[in-house]
């Protein structure tokens, strides 16, 4: 998989892929990420970007030439699958969104800044917009990097343990049940006798019933999507 990342601060958006697992993602030749400095595709040797939006109002808007500049110059070496907008007037991030987006071959994340960009990028260009959540960020850098890490480690190869990203919260909408190494009592605290019985299908049945008890109380909402 090749991710373009197109930003405002690319050196905002660089750490996390830089360390643990996406870091061996890329080094494993796996997945390659490239980050694209809007600035360079400037209209001016003063890097102007944006501008201040028609009918008036606080804040500065992302302007369509750059972005078209940059975007158009991507697509004539290869083809994108998705060209995604990360903002948080969108669907928010769900497992099921990453789990889709880890087949994909190439996309184009776009991170808006300021008051975000002119509509008509979102009409022209983009495919699919994101959120994180329901908050705002200073910027989408950061949305773009939970983004990337939640698609590039479901890419097979990325996980060692190939069955651990099935079993992670969310992926069956329930939430990971808990987990114990040793030493199996420290300071009067013990850990739940079943975890050391080697009855592997008891094992399995308790730990999904604290799943479904976890989720239940914590996150209600999920049982019922
Ligand atoms: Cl994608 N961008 C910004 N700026 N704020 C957010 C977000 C994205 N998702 C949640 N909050």
């Amino acid at each position: 998989m090749r991710i373009d990342i197109i930003t405002v601060s690319p050196e905002l958006i660089k750490s996390p892929f830089e360390y643990s697992i996406i870091k061996r993602a890329i080094d494993k030749g796996i997945v390659e990420v490239h980050f694209h400095d809007l600035r360079k595709y400037a209209l001016n040797k003063y890097g102007k970007i944006d501008d201040y939006q028609f009918g008036g109002g606080a804040g500065m808007v992302l302007m369509i030439e750059p972005i078209d500049k940059c975007i158009s110059q991507l697509q004539a070496q290869r083809s994108y699958n998705e060209i995604i907008y990360m903002t948080p007037d969108a669907k928010t991030l769900n497992q099921q969104m990453a789990n889709k987006l880890s087949s994909a071959e190439n996309i184009i994340i776009l991170t808006g800044h300021y008051k975000g960009v002119d509509q008509r990028v979102r009409d022209k260009f983009i495919t699919q917009e994101i959120s994180i959540g329901d908050y705002v960020l200073s910027g989408g850098e950061l949305a773009a990097a939970v983004l990337s890490d939640a698609i590039i480690r479901l890419i097979p190869g990325v996980l060692g343990d190939e069955t651990s990203a099935l079993t992670d919260s969310f992926q069956d909408n329930l939430l990971a049940p808990p987990v114990y190494t040793r030493p199996a009592e420290y300071k009067d605290m013990k850990v739940p006798e079943i975890l050391l019985s080697g009855n592997f299908p008891k094992i399995e049945q308790w730990r999904h019933e604290k799943a479904l008890e976890r989720t239940k109380n914590i996150r209600p909402d999920l049982e019922k999507s």
